[in-house]
């Protein structure tokens, strides 16, 4: 069988095909340098979808709440596209809470996507291919994309900063009430919730977490206020709830006009992430004698390390010349 060209595959991602949407995904995360003008087209016809980032510590209620609000999302009426970089995301078709909520209810439904990204391990490129990836679902039509990721490392909060809207979760009964200032994500968030509502410590939780927004509140009578909502997966409260929040989110957004600044933020998280991988990757793969040389150098201290970088760059800009002329 012969290859699918990615532009074709473009074509009836914009149709709405899973199968086009899935395989250029694939191909995305590979990396691969054909798919690379498929992926600039569809992101021309990207935009329309509501990008919510969902971030927390591990064992937070993260992947459980996500089962129950796309549930909640579906009723309304809503597509939408999940994207999880988890290595233990339960969405390669398992079951979570010990087996009472399933997903195979959603996972057949076609008005939703799922995607767990391989993660990959260090070699960076992960906010990169996820970010790809909301590009071909958003493309694809999907009116909400909800991306879980843990809230540690650069790679993950950078994907988190890509979203429109950032709901951290925090969990009573994880050691500290408020996990999310351990993890540097307290003040990232647009909303936060407090998941398992239904254990008897989430109150003690909730309380300090509003006591701490309270001290942070900017003042002002167009600002966001930052809604803490309790929600129970266990017990499917509070999602209504949470759906609402997050429409009130984007319809603040736009009504500000802080839909801008959002999009120029992410456009700049994107442009210098991705520079920052292709600097990454010249250093460690592209020329290794060249850059062994350099190394060499600059620790016998006849080079200085920003003559070298100059010089890296100067390299990197010879190899974009030579790779364009390849496509
Ligand atoms: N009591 C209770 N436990 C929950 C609730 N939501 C999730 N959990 C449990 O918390 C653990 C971690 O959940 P998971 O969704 O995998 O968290 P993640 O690591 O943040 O994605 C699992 O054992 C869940 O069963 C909830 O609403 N109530
Ligand atoms: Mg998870």
């Amino acid at each position: 069988m012969s290859r699918v060209p990615s532009t074709e595959l473009a074509q009836r991602v914009r149709r709405g095909d899973p199968r086009a949407i899935a395989r250029l995904i694939t191909r995305a995360e590979a990396g691969e340098r054909e798919c690379r003008p498929a992926l600039a087209e569809l992101y021309r016809h990207a935009g329309k979808a509501h990008v919510i980032g969902i971030t927390g510590v591990p064992g937070a209620g993260k992947s459980t709440l996500v089962t129950q609000l796309a549930r909640t999302l579906r009723a309304s009426g809503l597509t939408l596209g999940v994207v999880a970089i988890d290595p233990s995301s339960p969405f390669s078709g398992g079951a979570i809470l010990g087996d009472r909520i399933r997903m195979t209810d959603l996972v057949q439904d076609p008005g939703v996507f799922i995607r767990s990204m391989a993660t990959h391990g260090s070699l960076g490129g992960l906010a990169r291919a996820t970010l790809d990836a909301v590009d071909v679902l958003d493309a694809g039509g999907f009116d909400v994309i909800l991306i879980e990721t843990v809230g540690v490392g650069q790679d993950e909060v950078d994907v988190v900063r890509a979203a429109h809207t950032t709901l951290v979760v925090n969990a009573p009964g994880l050691g500290d009430d408020v996990q999310a200032i351990k993890a540097g994500v307290l003040e990232i968030a647009d909303i936060h919730v407090v998941s398992k509502a239904d254990r008897s410590d989430a109150n003690r939780t909730i309380r300090e977490l509003k006591s701490m927004l309270m001290m942070a509140m900017p003042e002002g009578p167009d600002v966001w206020r930052v809604p803490v909502i309790p929600t129970s997966s266990e017990q499917g409260t509070g999602f209504d709830k949470l759906a609402q929040a997050l429409d009130r989110h984007r319809q603040h957004l736009i009504d500000s006009g802080e839909i801008e600044d959002r999009r120029r933020q992410i456009a700049s998280t994107r442009i210098v992430k991705i520079a920052e991988d292709i600097v990454r990757e010249s250093f460690s793969r592209a020329h290794p004698e060249r850059v062994e040389a350099m190394l060499a150098r600059v620790s016998a201290r006849e080079l200085d390390p920003h003559g070298a970088a100059v010089e890296l760059l100067k390299a990197v800009r010879e190899r974009i010349h030579h790779d364009d002329e390849a496509v």
